[in-house]
């Protein structure tokens, strides 16, 4: 075999494995796995450092409007170029319809922005906010066949939001199609309604947007949208957990064998409110949805990273820089409501949970492994082609250095983020050289590619559909009924 490319002498770790071994690389794929591989075109000598599946961020937002209508500070450039200086090869931005526009029209503008300036591979997410004819029978079933095949839905924001008909409709949408549905499950009257009445009283401070966000806002939404898919019998993705009451909800439908899975960020194992209130504005740099929470939120989010019940840690990069109209719009004497809502993370997101995780000894490298990278590619579709380190998978590789110290500073980082939430914070452990498809991308410090040279990865069906679909014989009376069985799909009455 003649290898464009050998990672040589790494300490080889997988969702599932550890070895020690050489990596041959033909076309950007992996084409041996052994030791003692010969010389390639290219040798890279790991010298015994960890080679992991490149980062897999399922949840990022990029030259996207936020729900209150901002425009966010990364183009597909810069975020990418700063998730792959993270240990990154794929980001799983958003595709953001807004209610007056067509899914059709959104996805080829997001292609088009994507296309010219990515670094490293991306796929997409929809976000959809209304359910017209043309959406639910035309666009989304064509999206989902274009390889676009999780859905966003909202449960608050008043420009965002679904009701649960809706929702209800979107499920049944993507369990004929086959289509996983993401929900930011918050309830949104009563979000409004403290809202409301902190502003009548007068407190804007940062520290009140997570009065006005509180967990249990979170746990009710959850939990009636939990309680939605279970009717359908329809799998359903929780993001951004962030409180320990409504991991309690998720982990016990979860027990009653419901097709639940759900999502934690940074933000909520390394934040806390007491950031949110810091003196004046400051604690705008940590407002995000949901808010950060207590010390024992932090540590419930630990806890089911560590037991499964959590299977996905994103960074929900959702970046507003400070200086301008982003984070503070209105500068001192913005209000607590037109703060935009978000956090940066992509570059962050993996050597603060190695530090945390599995230096501390929480989280084995294993687990490292499938939290950052193997369960994002399996939950959106993309494995095996992402997510692993095995014959005839994409050469998407991060060598990592597990005793580099870094001290935090947003001058080390790489988006266009003038702060970072995490300013001052010590880690171990930072990605040294990134490769995808067999292209180093940064190496010593520096980005070796140029703009455009990502690409896109349409999604196959996501496995939490192909195992809903596996395990769900015989159909329930409410899904024949409804026409969502298999039965009823193959030979109609
Ligand atoms: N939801 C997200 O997923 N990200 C940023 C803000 C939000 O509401
Ligand atoms: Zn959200
Ligand atoms: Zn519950
Ligand atoms: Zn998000």
């Amino acid at each position: 075999l003649d290898f464009d490319l050998v990672v040589r002498n790494g300490k080889v770790a997988t969702a599932s494995d550890t070895y020690r071994a050489d990596i041959g690389i033909i076309d950007g794929r992996i084409a041996a796995i052994a030791n003692g591989l010969p010389t390639g075109k290219r040798d890279i000598d790991a010298g015994g450092r960890w080679v992991m599946p490149g980062g897999v961020d399922s949840h990022c937002h990029v030259e996207q409007l936020s729900g209150m209508g901002l425009m966010c500070a990364d183009d597909f450039y810069s975020a990418t170029v700063s998730a792959a200086f993270g240990g990154n090869t794929t980001i799983m931005p958003f595709a953001a319809q807004h209610r007056e526009d067509r899914v059709r029209d959104v996805l080829e503008d997001y292609h088009a922005r994507a296309v010219e300036k990515s670094v490293i591979d991306y796929a997409f997410h929809v976000i959809v906010t209304n359910l017209d004819e043309q959406t639910l029978n035309e666009d989304l079933p064509q999206a989902i066949r274009q390889g676009i095949t999780s859905l966003k839905v909202f449960m608050t924001y008043e420009r965002m939001k679904l009701d649960d008909y809706q929702i209800l409709d979107t499920l049944a949408l993507a369990d004929r199609e086959g289509a996983l549905v993401m929900v930011h499950a918050e309830n949104n009257d009563v979000i409004r309604w403290l809202g409301d009445r902190l502003t009548e009283r007068g407190l804007q401070a940062p520290k009140y947007h997570a009065i006005a966000h509180c967990g249990l806002a979170e746990t009710e939404a959850t939990h009636r949208v939990v309680t939605l898919s279970r009717i359908l019998e329809t799998p359903i993705l929780i993001v951004h957990v962030s409180e320990a009451e409504t991991l309690d909800c998720i982990r016990q439908a979860q027990q009653k064998g419901a097709a639940l899975y759900a999502e934690t960020c940074p933000q909520y194992l390394f934040l806390t409110a007491a950031d949110i209130d810091k003196p004046g504005v400051e604690g705008a740099k940590f407002c995000c949805s949901p808010p950060p929470r207590d010390e024992r939120c932090q540590g419930a989010m630990w806890q089911g990273l560590m037991e499964g019940s959590l299977s996905l840690y994103s960074s929900d990069h959702a970046p507003y820089r400070w200086d301008e109209t982003g984070k503070l719009p209105k500068g001192e004497k913005t209000g607590f409501r037109e703060m935009a809502n978000g956090l940066p993370g992509l570059e962050v997101r993996m050597p603060l949970l190695f530090s945390e995780g599995y230096r501390k000894g929480r989280l084995t490298i294993n687990e490292f492994v499938a939290l950052t990278s193997t369960n994002h590619a399996r939950t959106y579709g993309l494995y095996p082609r992402k997510g692993t380190i095995a014959v005839g998978s994409d050469a998407d590789l991060v060598i990592w250095d597990e005793a580099r110290e870094v001290t935090i500073t947003n001058d080390l980082l790489h988006d266009n983020v003038d702060y970072t939430p995490y300013e001052g914070m010590k880690v171990t452990g930072w990605a040294d050289t990134v490769i995808n498809r067999g292209r180093v991308v940064v190496e010593n410090g520096e980005l070796k590619v140029d703009r455009g040279t990502g690409e896109f990865l349409p999604c196959g069906l996501p496995e939490p559909v192909a195992k809903a679909r596996a395990n769900r014989e015989p159909d329930t009376l409410i899904r024949k009924l409804v026409g969502l069985s298999s039965g009823a799909q193959n030979h109609d009455a």
